[in-house]
């Protein structure tokens, strides 16, 4: 270690993660004249867009709308090409970013964040690098990713595999080549549905390992027509309106109509519309009572499964493809061509609930009942959501309580509105748990909290503040708020990473605010607008308590 190594630096803010949300907050507090450090264990920005690359990583939510609206300039100097960008693109809109508003000077690369400690002596945080970096900041801020640390089940036998194995969320740079292969994905998620199709094209032979068949609806992308995006471009102080007031933060609504209200007739021509339209919440806003009514959610269960079964040619593997769940309680899935591919004779799906999976041999995987030969293995199977990220840093607040801890247990799961949590002062989450964040357009959501911290970081500037922490009795209402609200809808009866349940051991409890992003944006403003109600903040001027 080097001498300048084991200098203690101090900072204003320390920002975790280089995504959308670290790379916002670092150019908002470096405008408003903090000193700010992000530190990135990636060797370049992106976060997810850095790290999903699989083959067939695109967006679901529409590209004109996947983008930061804070600045015209960067609205009007970015040119999606088409609906749902590719990966490629929106790392290349997220370099773009990062160039054009010259962030790198203050990002440290190929360096993670090991452990936070808060100081309650001096109010302020001590940050541990694992490449020895020793710092100290007012404001500790995480930009974690709700989605980055990735689930790799822990099958016996898979360290004597002799082929090549990959997971979709730690997808290398170099190119992975199909062609002539023999390959096993497992996981039908959003990411295994958009790498399936492409995979299949390549290899020769694809085999789908599948727990828990999907909805999957046709995303029906296609390329941008230049009026379509001057139209856009010449409106988007609405847009913007829109998207902020909205539930999932697109500047659509759900229709007010009752699906259990309406003839099947009506009911099928408005899910076979949504059908040829596309996108990720067209189905589910056809009508109003899809997130909250058993019998209506059905219908619109029935509606997929039916296009299921006439696409897929073989009434088997259609059987084996049919999902029974309530749709829309797991991230809903748009797709190219994802049935399709049971069609191709080069495809084998296997439904490892009957059959589970047993190992992994040398030459491939065996499941309950058969042995496949294969030459690679692409785990698909998702993330430990939203709570993992922060697991993987050892945080202490007050006390020396860790993070983990406090949160043990599903029902401990307690911040405020998703961005402070008690006994850990000056400490900020960005999309944290029981904010909309994955439930939303992540942009929006990152947007509206990014600047929620930086007003909050002037309030206490202003009145010669240098401590907050969270009041409990704020975030026992909020957790409780958050749960209320869950429980007026379908979400909490499936079994779903939002309910923390795809991760063995993990405590279950719906992790995110399930009120739409509209109403959690007039909450946030209307506590601001009380002088942060529900946060104790202290003077700096207070004695230190040495
Ligand atoms: O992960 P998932 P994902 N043995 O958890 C299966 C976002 N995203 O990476 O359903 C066998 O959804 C698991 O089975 P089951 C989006 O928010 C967005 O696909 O748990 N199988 C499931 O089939 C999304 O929701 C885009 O029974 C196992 C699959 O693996 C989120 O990321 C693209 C298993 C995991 O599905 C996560 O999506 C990609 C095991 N032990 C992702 N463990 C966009 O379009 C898990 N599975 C923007």
């Amino acid at each position: 270690m080097t001498e300048s190594q084991l200098e203690v630096q101090h900072f204003d803010a320390v920002v975790v993660g280089a995504g959308f949300s670290g790379l916002y907050m670092l150019y908002k507090l470096r405008e408003l004249g903090y000193s700010v450090r992000v530190y990135e264990a990636a060797e370049d920005v992106g976060g997810t867009w850095y790290h999903n690359r699989y083959p067939g990583a695109r967006c679901d939510i529409e590209s004109i709308y996947y983008n930061y609206t804070f600045s015209e300039e960067l609205l009007n100097e970015w040119t999606w090409s088409q609906r749902f960008a590719e990966q490629p693109e929106i790392l290349d809109y997220i370099n773009f970013v990062a160039n054009r508003l010259d962030l790198r000077r203050d990002i440290q690369f190929k360096t993670r964040i090991t452990a936070a400690r808060y100081n309650e002596n001096y109010h302020f945080w001590e940050i541990d690098t694992d490449t020895g970096n020793l710092l100290t900041a007012s404001y500790f801020i995480t930009a974690l990713g709700c989605l980055s640390a990735s689930n790799t089940p822990n099958i016996k036998g898979m360290d004597c595999f002799k082929g090549e194995m990959y997971h979709t969320g730690k997808w290398p740079h170099e190119e992975v080549r199909f062609k002539g292969k023999r390959v096993g994905v497992i996981g039908t998620g959003s990411s295994g549905i958009q790498a399936i199709p492409i995979i299949a094209k390549e290899a020769s032979s694809l085999t789908v390992f599948q727990r828990t068949p999907q909805y999957s609806t046709p995303a029906q992308n296609h390329a941008y027509d230049p009026e379509y995006i001057r139209q856009i471009r010449n409106n988007y102080s609405e847009i913007k309106k829109a998207m902020s007031e909205s539930r999932h933060g697109v500047p659509s609504f759900p229709r007010e109509e009752l699906a259990i209200e309406v003839s099947p007739d009506v009911r099928k021509q408005a899910y076979e519309k949504a059908w040829q339209e596309g996108g990720l919440f067209t189905l589910l806003y056809q009508f109003s009572d899809l997130g909250f009514g058993e019998n209506a959610n059905e219908t619109a269960q029935d509606f997929i499964r039916s296009k299921i079964r006439e696409i897929v040619q073989d009434p088997e593997v259609a059987d084996k493809l049919m999902p029974s769940f309530f749709y829309g309680t797991k991230r809903p899935i748009i797709d190219t061509n994802y049935f399709e591919t049971y069609n191709r004779e080069n495809v084998t799906l296997v439904d490892i609930k009957n059959t589970p999976i047993m190992e992994i041999t040398p030459t491939g995987l065996k499941t309950e009942e058969t042995e496949f030969e294969l030459d690679m293995i692409v785990f698909a199977t998702g993330f430990d959501a939203i709570t993992g990220p922060f697991f993987k840093m050892d945080i202490r607040g007050k006390g020396g309580v860790p993070l983990k801890e406090k949160w043990a247990g599903g029902a401990n799961l307690k911040t405020y509105l998703g961005l402070a949590t008690a006994g850990f002062p000056n400490m900020f989450m960005i999309t944290g748990p029981q904010s909309p964040s994955v439930l939303s357009n992540m942009i929006v959501s990152i947007e509206q909290h990014v600047e929620w911290i930086a007003d909050f970081l002037e309030y206490l500037r202003k009145n010669n503040h240098d401590e907050f922490d969270v009041a409990p009795p704020a975030e026992e209402a909020w957790s409780e708020q958050c749960r209320e609200i869950t429980e007026m809808t379908l979400l909490p009866k499936t079994d779903s990473w939002y309910m923390g349940a795809n991760i063995e051991g993990k405590p279950r409890g719906f992790l995110a605010f399930a009120g739409g992003v509209g109403l959690y944006r007039q909450i946030c403003n209307d506590v601001a607008a009380k002088g942060y109600e529900g946060f104790i903040t202290l003077p700096a001027s207070r004695a230190m308590n040495l």
